[in-house]
């Protein structure tokens, strides 16, 4: 499918710059090499825009093109988690970041991707007023993708506080000093970021930061291997459709862009992402066999069915029970969506098919969507599941707890 990828406030915008960068979709000079094997698929990105308020925080990216990133509002070093200025704000130029946007091809995409880090004010202030404004200008669906802040910021500003006034500093732990960005308001401007999105956007995916930082990891350290983890969940699942079109062996059902409307339905739904696969022996591993000339110019492997049966059962299950982009009530899913790629031989249909009735009995999904992503070079099978309509964010919940 073909996205509009617009990131906004330090967090949104770093991702899409690395997402822009990792992609190769990004602008040639000031990128930072990317080997191969770190290349992920950009086939569904229209354009990336990076908009900030905080002119260093844009300073500092190096892919998304220059015409694209914009600074907007009048403060010198962005807005402090402050969610009211970030709301005015970002109502007040509402119309001068379309018109930024208007120097990409908007028409072209099928859907918006806003990225954004909740807790903070740019992106969270700003992101329910660019996404109604995209969504009415466009008429395309606009998902948002939203961090959780971790308890590192939110506590040790709490400790901060409390230790001033006590006598004794907050403990020198790992997690705190440099290593922790200090934002007392971030687990109350995500939950009202997250209604004033309600109605708005037509899908948030939370991204639990928490989740995914080591222990005793702050984000300042842990934010760049994080954010590499939620970008290769992005492009794997956006890329599903044009992947499957381009391969040079097609494949029995592909996924576009309406499969994914259609999977996050009519109302803004909180949705999560899964994803899993398994490495899998390919015919090109098999220098002996190809060697001894057993095996002809044939490019087809030899798999034992009962192997890949097993191969699909175990990354869909691993995909759907696994990590999730944030933990959830899995059955409370209202719409699901399937996807199984890897090499051709290994795609077993009938594998795939109960992977997909499978996870109907595992959500409240009337039907599952999916398709398969077959690809001649891959050595691994993979799954990526999408479940929409989600219930009891676990993060979320606990934010809600700790305000
Ligand atoms: N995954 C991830 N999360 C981040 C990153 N940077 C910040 N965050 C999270 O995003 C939240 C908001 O931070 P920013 O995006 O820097 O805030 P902002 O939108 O620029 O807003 P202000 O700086 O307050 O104007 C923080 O509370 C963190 O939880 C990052 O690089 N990756
Ligand atoms: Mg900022």
């Amino acid at each position: 499918m073909h996205l509009e990828v617009i990131g906004v406030g330090g967090a949104g915008c770093r991702i899409v710059d690395r997402l822009a960068e990792r992609t190769g979709t990004g602008q040639a000079d000031g990128r930072r090499a990317t080997t191969d094997d770190q290349r992920l698929d950009g086939s569904f990105i229209v354009d990336t825009f990076a908009f900030d308020t905080d002119p260093d925080a844009l300073a500092e990216l190096a892919a998304v093109p220059e015409a694209h990133r914009h600074r907007y509002g009048t403060a010198s070093d962005g807005l402090d988690g402050d969610l009211r200025a970030g709301l005015d704000v970002g109502e007040a130029h509402v119309d001068e970041l379309s018109r930024v946007i208007d120097q990409g091809s908007p028409s072209k995409a099928e859907a918006f991707l806003l990225v954004v880090g909740l807790g903070g004010a740019t992106g969270g202030g700003t992101a329910p007023a660019l996404a109604a404004d995209v969504r009415e200008l466009y008429g395309t669906p606009v998902y948002v993708v939203g961090t959780l802040p971790t308890n590192g910021e939110i506590e040790r500003s709490e400790d901060a506080r409390s230790g001033g006034a006590d006598g004794p500093a907050a403990p020198q732990g790992p997690d705190s000093g440099e290593d922790t960005l200090d934002r007392p308001l971030a687990g109350r401007n995500a939950l009202r970021t997250i209604d004033r999105l309600n109605g708005v956007a037509d899908a948030i995916v939370p991204f639990d930061n928490e989740a995914y930082l080591r222990t005793d990891e702050g984000l300042a350290t842990g934010r760049g291997r994080v954010n590499d983890e939620l970008i290769y969940r992005l492009a794997t699942f956006f890329s599903l459709g044009d992947r499957a079109e381009g391969g040079e062996v097609s494949a029995e059902q592909t996924i576009d862009a309406s499969d994914v409307d259609r999977t996050f339905g009519d109302e803004t739904v909180l949705a999560a992402l899964g994803y899993a696969e398994q490495q899998v022996d390919t015919a090109d591993d098999d220098g002996s066999l190809l060697g001894l000339g057993l095996i002809g110019g044939d490019d087809e492997p030899d798999v034992d069915t009962s192997e890949a049966v097993s191969a699909v059962e175990t990354v869909v299950r691993k995909a759907v029970r696994g990590k999730l982009t944030a933990e959830c009530d899995r059955s409370s899913a209202t719409g699901a969506l399937l996807a199984v790629g890897g090499p051709p031989a290994w795609l077993n249909r009938r594998a795939i098919a109960d992977g997909r009735s499978w996870l109907e009995g595992e959500t409240q999904a009337r039907t599952v969507r999916g398709g398969d992503v077959p690809d001649a070079d891959a050595d691994a099978v993979f799954a990526v599941a999408l479940l929409a309509g989600v219930r009891d964010v676990e993060r979320i919940e606990e934010l809600r707890e700790q305000v």
